[in-house]
């Protein structure tokens, strides 16, 4: 695979992810150069990913949520993360508006991806983004925020949904937008 592109962005994507991102070609450019260093293939698999996540993560275990960030941005489901996809998924989490944001975010939780979210996507989301934080973090955390099982009743209570219901899109970014909680419950950064 090493040798069968040019080392060059074609204009097709290049123009694409100009219109998708709002990156400009000089940034765009950039970006790639960086991609094709750090992943000489073009293409980043799953582990690849996991590594580089779990350096950020180093004393937790970011393996499972890692794995849910992959999913939800491998859209055309290859299992490897090409450039386009990696741009917008940098776009999406770095520097999108936060509509952008929240739409990814429910991409994120849509683990089986059917449109829906349904509180069982929640609890397997809200448990990966736990183990991100360090045990001294937890016991600093609201008492009503400190089991991952905690969180999953607060961020679902947000929705005004029953246990056996499911959130649409829209649900969610509304639920999200008007609360401040669930915006910390859906993330866990380590720099704040
Ligand atoms: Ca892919
Ligand atoms: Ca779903």
């Amino acid at each position: 695979m090493g040798n069968s592109k040019s080392g060059a962005v074609s204009k097709e994507i290049l123009e694409d992810l100009k219109l998708i991102t709002k990156f400009s070609e000089t940034e765009i450019y950039h970006w790639y150069e960086n991609f094709k260093k750090q992943c000489p293939s073009g293409r980043i698999t799953r582990e690849e990913f996991q590594n580089i996540y779990s350096k950020f993560f180093p004393d937790c275990d970011a393996n499972t949520y890692a794995q849910h960030v992959f999913r939800s941005f491998d859209t055309n489901e290859d299992g490897t993360l090409d450039f386009k996809e990696y741009i917008i998924a940098l776009h999406m989490t770095s520097t999108g508006r936060t509509t952008k944001k929240l739409e990814w975010a429910f991409s994120l939780f849509d683990v089986d991806k059917n449109g829906y979210i349904t509180k069982a996507e929640v609890t397997e989301i809200c448990a990966s983004i736990f183990k991100l934080i360090p045990p001294d973090e937890v016991e600093d955390l609201p008492d009503d925020e400190n089991t991952p099982e905690k969180r999953v009743e607060k961020l679902w209570n947000v929705f005004e949904k029953a246990d056996n219901d499911r959130v649409t899109e829209a649900e969610f970014i509304k639920g999200l937008l008007s609360n401040e909680d669930a915006l910390r419950l859906i993330q866990y950064d380590p720099l704040t």
